[in-house]
């Protein structure tokens, strides 16, 4: 497997600032991993296997498809990228980590 060298980076969203032209190219290595069998559309079973395999958490892929069950490249970058804006509270193109926190305590208070 090459989970263990792309891990690092797929997790990065973690604790540093994100600015929205990384979004879209964290949105985009993430989609050709997700794609398993290069398709170029992504299905659910495809995406929860990877995050699997990668040991990942699964609400990302949960946020990312909504209520979709595959996703092309175009449809998971406007995703991806609708989940930046959302969480972009002072809409400066950067996601701060602690934008980040706050939409995430956010959303953990609306469930
Ligand atoms: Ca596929
Ligand atoms: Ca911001």
């Amino acid at each position: 497997m090459v989970v263990s060298s792309t891990q690092a980076q797929a997790q990065a969203p973690a604790a540093q600032d994100m600015t929205r032209q990384q979004a879209q190219q964290f949105a985009d290595s993430l989609f050709k991993r997700l794609d398993t069998n290069h398709d170029g559309t992504i299905t659910r079973p495809e995406a929860d296997a990877v995050v699997q395999a990668a040991g990942g958490r699964g609400h990302m892929v949960e946020r990312t498809f909504g209520t979709a069950q595959s996703l092309t490249l175009a449809q998971f970058e406007a995703a991806a990228l609708a989940l930046f804006d959302a969480d972009d509270s002072n809409h400066d193109g950067t996601v701060s980590a602690a934008e980040r926190e706050q939409a995430r305590a956010l959303r953990t208070q609306q469930r």
